[in-house]
């Protein structure tokens, strides 16, 4: 095995882990190291969702970690659940995102608002990974304000009829549930929107690989197209009524990307710390000049702020004492870090940081759409704004 990775730690945060904290970590950070990084660069170059590990991802517990046991989850805490996506970004943003759309956007909404019936069903599948989940929520015309969704419910007798369709849906093709939101508003519903799980191979429901992309190659984005898409009265998820829903499903992979992004980070300075004190320039190792040392001072700095950042929110979270704005203010605050470390290591590596052996350009890649979704930057911004003035500025 491989030398294991040490992690980046200047102000000894491992104190403040607990023993099965640590633990949770050490083990998916091994499994990072011994699953994921040999294959990513094959997987980033060919374009494809490295599948062949979800079944161990889901028998290490990795997916809805942080959900109940009596449905098949691992019942982690918060902060055991948010090293698992620190951990996994390490590796590329890609294999997060899976964990993260797996957990946070399909387990969580029926594990939240699902009848005892559909959690059943599902959640024990999804665990295991023998079912895979995608979110549609963003359309072609409403991404940052997915309130004006035009995607259509209709009631019919025992059922719905769905119309829409649905852009940029990370595991879109792979997945055997969609968790669909449509407005409902026309049957005289207040809020007006709800979700439904719609299955693969529904008539009239399916999904085609986004082209094109120049980021989060290994990652499965897609769109989705409902047209005249019949489902029975069980495919609603009865708890769901509205806006607030969705976007607390929202506020939990925001959550998770906090930590990812951490991960990120993590693996771009280690690279360039290694890089800087073996390559020799003028004389000397890259290390010894000043100039590199202030981008590595600059880089730990925001690392170590992004660490305690998503540690204390991970803390008020399982203390049930956070809310929504916290997580936008670490979401943004650490995707901007990591983007910036990401983009400093890979400048430091010169020539070679464009080279898919090297990770900083492929994170750096990444985290264009890490910064993009789950509300782009912007809309973190906007929402602090509103947060500290009480006044919207969408
Ligand atoms: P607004 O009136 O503010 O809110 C409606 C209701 O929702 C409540 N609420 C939240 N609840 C929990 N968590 C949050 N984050 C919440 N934000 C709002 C709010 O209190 C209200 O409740 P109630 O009881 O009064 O009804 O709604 P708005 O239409 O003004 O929108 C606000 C805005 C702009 C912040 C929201 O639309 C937004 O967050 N937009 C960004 C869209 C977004 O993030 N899309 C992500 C799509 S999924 C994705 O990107 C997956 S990537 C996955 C991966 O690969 O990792
Ligand atoms: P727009 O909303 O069109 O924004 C364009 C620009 O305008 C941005 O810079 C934005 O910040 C800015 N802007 C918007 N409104 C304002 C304002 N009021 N004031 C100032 N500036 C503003 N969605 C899902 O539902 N499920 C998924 O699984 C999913 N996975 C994704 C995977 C990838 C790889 C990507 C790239 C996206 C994914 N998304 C997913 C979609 C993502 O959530 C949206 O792209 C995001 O919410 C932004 O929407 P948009 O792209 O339509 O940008």
């Amino acid at each position: 095995m491989a030398e294991r990775f040490k992690g980046v730690d200047f102000y000894n945060i491992e104190a403040l882990f607990s023993e099965e904290e640590r633990m949770v970590r050490d083990t998916v950070r091994d499994w990072v190291e011994e699953r994921v990084l040999p294959i990513i660069q094959e997987a980033y170059l060919s374009r494809r969702f490295p599948s062949e590990l979800i079944p161990e991802m889901a028998e290490m517990g990795m997916l809805g970690a942080n959900l109940p046991e009596e449905y098949g989850c691992a019942g982690l805490n918060n902060v055991a659940y948010g090293l698992i996506m620190q951990e996994l970004e390490r590796g590329d943003s890609g294999i997060r995102s899976f964990a993260s759309v797996q957990g946070a956007l399909v387990m969580y909404p029926i594990y939240r608002w699902g009848s005892e019936e559909q959690k059943r069903e599902w959640l024990p599948k999804l665990a295991r990974g023998e079912k895979i989940g995608c979110f549609g929520l963003t359309e072609p015309d409403y991404g940052s304000n997915p309130a004006g969704m035009i995607t259509t419910a209709r009631k019919t007798d025992g059922g719905w009829v769905l119309n829409g369709a649905k852009m940029w849906i990370t595991n879109g093709s792979m997945a055997d549930v969609a968790v669909v939101w449509a407005q409902t508003r026309e049957i005289g519903d207040r809020n007006g929107i709800r979700g439904f799980l719609v299955p693969k191979g529904t008539p009239g429901f399916s999904a085609r690989d986004q082209k094109g992309k120049l980021s989060l190659l290994a990652s499965d984005t897609s769109e989705l197209v409902l047209q005249d898409v019949e489902l029975p009265d069980e495919a609603l998820l009865p708890g769901t009524s509205g806006l607030r829903d969705p976007l607390m499903c929202l506020t939990q992979a925001r959550y998770g990307i906090a930590w990812g992004a951490v991960g990120a980070a993590m693996a771009c300075y280690h690279e360039a710390l290694s890089y800087a004190k073996q390559r020799v320039m003028f004389d000397g190792p890259i290390a010894g000049k000043q100039l590199q040392q202030q981008r590595l001072a600059d880089m730990l700095t925001k690392i170590t702020q992004g660490q305690l950042l998503a540690l204390q929110l991970g803390r008020l979270k399982d203390r049930g004492e956070y809310t929504p704005a916290q997580v936008s203010l670490a979401k943004r605050a650490n995707v901007d870090m990591a983007c910036d470390v990401a983009r400093e290591a890979r400048r430091l590596l010169g020539a070679n940081g464009i080279l898919v052996e090297y990770s900083a350009m492929r994170h750096m890649a990444n985290l264009e759409s890490v910064y993009t979704y789950e509300g782009t930057h912007d809309m973190h911004t906007l929402i602090l704004g509103l947060e500290i003035t009480g006044i919207s500025a969408f």
